[in-house]
């Protein structure tokens, strides 16, 4: 999963970058030019933890998230940075930061300068679409027409959103018609969690500032965050002990960091379970809603084309009973079809035929 960040040049993108990448320093990809710098960030799950601590194997393999922090000051619509645009859009998903600690400009004024900045290479695209479509409706056969028209609509639709400054993701999409315009890798359209850089001084209101601008920009897969980089970043840098000592003494609960991963989770709508082996216990991200057998499939495509069943049991059942044998013994572990629905915190154990 790749988060792409944006925002204005220095509202602290990189300051906030850092502070998520640390720890992170040996995944680390320097940028080249234009190249985006990139963080491969693991997801710190306690259940996870708690799983590798009773079954004692070597690996423990947490999912991770890998943010982009664009070189230069900012994002914007000069010429250099298409380039950018075209690596957003392959993007799961957007973080804003909003230079808030810097009282020149309102957090609204600048969320309202990257809404444009977003909204423009999206208008761009669905124009670009609808130009070509109208020659290939003249000459399509009847069966493709009522497709092309479909999309015209839709598209028409959009585009009329788009003009009036509404992000796609706020425009109602049905699922279907979002699979049509799934290709478009619309920047609108990606869950955009807005992250309030803040100063140490503004911290204590975070929650009240994230609030006022929720109110403000009320869209579906958009959430709001109060941190400040500055410190988080200095914080990041200590050893982990100091770190904990230094965030208690500001009043900081949870690290900027975690909040940032844990939301980006959320808005995605991914939940996790866990599989466990005599190598390896891992973790695995998946969309709310997801079939066993689809989840087989994340691990190995053979475990979806052979799936037979899977054992389930939730990971707080499989550690309170200290493992495999005494959860049998009660009956805890279920025995599941492909259509079984996993849940939040599922272990997994697939059976499947080669
Ligand atoms: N006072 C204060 N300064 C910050 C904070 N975050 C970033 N800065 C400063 O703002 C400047 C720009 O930050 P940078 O992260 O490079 O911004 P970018 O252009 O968005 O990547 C740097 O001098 C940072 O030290 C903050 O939370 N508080
Ligand atoms: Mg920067």
């Amino acid at each position: 999963m790749q988060i792409g960040i944006v925002g204005l040049p220095f509202a602290g993108k990189t300051t906030v970058f850092h502070a998520i990448a640390a720890g992170a320093a040996e995944h680390r990809q320097e940028s080249h030019g234009l190249e985006p710098t990139l963080a491969t960030v693991s997801l710190r799950d306690p259940r996870l933890e708690a799983l590798c601590t009773l079954f004692a194997t070597e690996r423990c393999i947490p999912t991770e998230v890998q943010y982009l922090d664009f070189p230069g000051a900012g994002f914007g619509r000069r010429e250099k940075e298409a380039a950018w645009v075209g690596t957003l859009r392959t993007a799961d998903a957007l973080l804003v930061v909003l230079g808030a600690f810097n009282e020149t400009q309102s957090p609204e004024e600048e969320l309202e300068s990257i809404r444009l900045d977003l909204v423009l290479p999206d208008l761009q695209v669905i124009e670009n679409r609808l130009a070509r479509l109208g020659p290939q409706l003249r000459t399509a056969p009847a069966v493709e027409r009522r497709h092309l028209e479909h999309e015209q609509g839709l598209l028409s639709r959009l585009r009329e959103g788009l003009e009036q400054g509404l992000p796609v993701r706020a425009l109602d999409l049905s699922r279907e018609e979002e699979q049509t315009v799934r290709g478009f890798q619309l920047l609108t359209l990606k869950p955009t969690l807005v992250a309030l850089n803040l100063s140490e001084a503004q911290l204590p209101r975070a929650a009240a500032l994230a609030s006022g601008l929720r109110s403000a920009y009320a869209h579906p897969l958009t959430s709001f965050i109060g941190l400040c980089g500055q410190l988080e970043m200095e914080c990041a840098e200590l050893p982990p002990a100091d770190a904990a000592l230094f965030r208690e003494d500001i009043g900081i609960e949870e690290p900027g960091a975690a909040q940032v991963v844990r939301e980006s989770h959320a808005l995605l709508g991914l939940i996790h379970f866990f599989t466990i082996n005599e190598e390896e216990v891992r973790a695995w991200a998946i969309p709310q809603g997801t079939r066993a057998q689809d989840a087989a499939g994340k691990i190995h495509t053979d475990m979806a084309r052979g799936f037979a069943r899977a054992e389930v049991i939730s990971w707080e059942q499989l550690v309170a009973r200290n493992g495999y044998g005494d959860a049998r013994k009660r009956g805890l572990v279920r025995q599941e079809g492909r259509d079984y629905v996993v849940q939040d915190g599922d272990v997994l154990y697939i059976l499947f035929t080669r």
